[in-house]
């Protein structure tokens, strides 16, 4: 015989022929965490290629690539989108060897939300 323990009492019925107990416990689904990309100002990269990179790794329109340029320009930082770990990750990377290779010293970084 099983006995299902009661978990908020518990108690079992206290007879001697039981000869397993199982501890119902609640599934509780988690939401995988979201992360930040961050888009960083600096001196040097021309604005033309940042608007590049947002058409081309972050599928953003030109009219608004150019919004989020400028704002980033003007304030120093923007957030460009947020993503599951593996999307954010690889994205930042893109972004990274993209500039490198072209000898932008752009700065693109993820933070957890
Ligand atoms: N500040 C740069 C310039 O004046 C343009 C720029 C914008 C650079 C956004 C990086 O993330 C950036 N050429």
């Amino acid at each position: 015989m099983i006995f299902i323990k009661n978990t908020m009492t518990n108690q079992d019925d206290g007879s001697d022929d039981d000869t397993a107990s199982i501890t119902a416990t609640k599934a509780k689904p988690k939401r995988p965490p979201l992360y930040k990309i961050l888009l960083l100002n600096d001196d040097f990269t021309p604005m033309e290629f940042v608007v590049i990179i947002l058409e081309k790794f972050f599928g953003i329109g030109k009219t608004q690539s150019v919004e989020i340029m400028l704002t980033v320009h003007q304030k120093g930082v923007a957030v460009i989108g947020v993503f599951a770990f593996e999307i954010a990750e690889t994205k930042v990377t893109q972004v990274m060897d993209f500039s490198r290779r072209h000898q932008h010293p752009l700065q693109c970084i993820m933070e957890k939300e």
